[in-house]
């Protein structure tokens, strides 16, 4: 059973999972009318369907230990971009925030002593590693390129096969 700490803990992050899978449908979205940005929309589209799937993996583990998980409300993303790089800066610090929620759960999970939701937990702390990792190689890459516009093809071209390396 789920302490009422852990139980409203373990909700804000599936806010916070919901979040993330709206932001990046919106930045899927404004990519999707953005001229040869057909790699880019892919990703940013299959990253919503994976922040979606990490809410409801939470949504069923608290209402497997008793909990009643809450479908949040949300406001609305940011629409539209200055430029991809600014839209992937977002992407990268939208991954670091997520990632001091998980520790932050982490923390509370070993202050409630419930080693079963800090075990559960241990999928989200190695996801965000690689989550990190792969926003942190395009912000660098995206950077290289700046305005070139061949770099910028290349990029669109390869970013579906970066999730692999
Ligand atoms: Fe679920 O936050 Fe990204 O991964």
């Amino acid at each position: 059973m789920l302490s009422q700490r852990m139980q409203e803990a373990l909700n804000k992050q599936v806010l916070m999972e919901a979040q993330s899978s709206q932001a990046y449908l919106a930045m899927g979205s404004w990519a999707d009318i953005q001229p040869g940005l057909k790699g880019v929309t892919k990703f940013f589209f299959k990253h919503s369907d994976e922040e979606r799937m990490h809410m409801l993996k939470l949504i069923h583990y608290i209402n497997e230990r008793g909990g009643f998980a809450i479908v949040p409300a949300l406001a609305q993303p940011v629409l539209t971009f200055p430029s991809l790089k600014k839209a992937f800066e977002e992407l990268f610090a939208h991954e670091v925030k997520v990632s001091e929620g998980i520790n932050e759960l982490v923390d509370i999970a070993l202050q409630e002593k419930d080693y079963a939701t800090h075990n559960f937990l241990q999928w989200y702390v190695n996801e965000q590693i690689e989550e990190e990792r792969l926003a942190r190689e395009c912000n660098d890459k995206l950077e290289l390129i700046g305005d070139d516009k061949s770099g910028l093809y290349l990029f669109d071209r390869d970013i579906m096969t970066m999730e692999q390396e």
